[in-house]
């Protein structure tokens, strides 16, 4: 998995993996063509990128029995989703601002409320393949509104200076090997520092009982790649099935657009 991951980001970064996410652009769409210096590598179960072992990891016993658990779901109602992978850009720092994946900082507290009541149909993981310092997050904050101050601290496009500025802010910190799962509606941010190496899979995975619930937020990554019969072939039964979800939540909804704006 290691070699596999060092392999994907070499790669990406002579330009020879187009899906990348680009230093500058924070949220999708991701502009492919976009700075030369990448903070992201999207689509690590793509056939094209030939490195198997990551649908196997995604697809695997040990992980879905996890993601089953803390989703209170039964293993036929897993919905395949995202698998990206996080590693340090080169040349610079970069940050993303203080936000919710899928609620826009400009939402009121009741559009909050609302938004976050229907948000448990899901579960995102950061697993690290070398130590991780860059997220920080807001314990408990998937579970209620922003207060006043922490919706100033998150009302701007702009990364905080010090994120710890933000009340209730803690830094996740994973050793190598170390897994962190959390509800992407969390409050969240993450500095990405140009000298310290990153390799994190980053990924999540529903479950069909939340409907459309997730259509926007999983589908604005441009997803038409997964619908190819050559990337149906390389997964096994369980993959097949969390695939047929998906392609029908995809054909259950319309255009999506994307949760957040760069
Ligand atoms: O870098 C991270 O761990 C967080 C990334 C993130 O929040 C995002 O992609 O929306
Ligand atoms: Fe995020």
């Amino acid at each position: 998995m290691l070699l596999a991951a060092h392999r994907a980001t070499a790669r990406t970064r002579t330009g020879n993996w187009p899906h990348r996410r680009t230093v500058g652009c924070q949220f999708p769409p991701f502009d492919e063509d976009g700075s030369p210096d990448v903070w992201g590598v999207q689509h690590m179960m793509h056939p094209a990128l030939g490195e198997s072992v990551f649908a196997e990891w995604y697809t695997s016993e040990a992980l879905l029995q996890t993601v089953c658990e803390l989703m209170g779901c039964g293993k036929d109602e897993l919905q395949m989703e995202l698998f990206n992978m996080l590693i340090n850009p080169e040349r610079a720092d970069f940050a993303l601002r203080w936000h919710r994946d899928d609620i826009h900082e400009s939402a009121t507290a009741d559009e909050e409320r609302e938004a976050l009541a229907k948000w448990q149909y899901g579960v995102q993981w950061n697993a690290a393949l070398l130590g991780d310092t860059c997220l920080f997050v807001v314990p408990d904050s998937h579970t209620m509104p922003r207060t006043p101050e922490q919706r100033t601290h998150s009302s701007t496009l702009d990364p905080p200076k010090d994120p710890m500025d933000m009340p209730g802010a803690i830094r996740v910190t994973l050793k190598p090997g170390e897994t962190v799962f959390y509800n992407s509606n969390i409050l969240h941010c993450a500095t990405y520092t140009h000298t310290t190496p990153r390799l994190t899979l980053h990924a999540c995975i529903g479950c069909t009982r939340g409907g459309s619930t997730r259509a926007r937020n999983i589908l604005q990554h441009g997803l038409a790649w997964m619908e190819d019969e050559k990337f149906r072939d390389t997964l096994n039964d369980t993959g097949k099935e969390m695939l047929e979800r998906l392609v029908k939540m995809k054909n259950d909804t319309g255009d999506v657009g994307y949760s957040l704006q760069n």
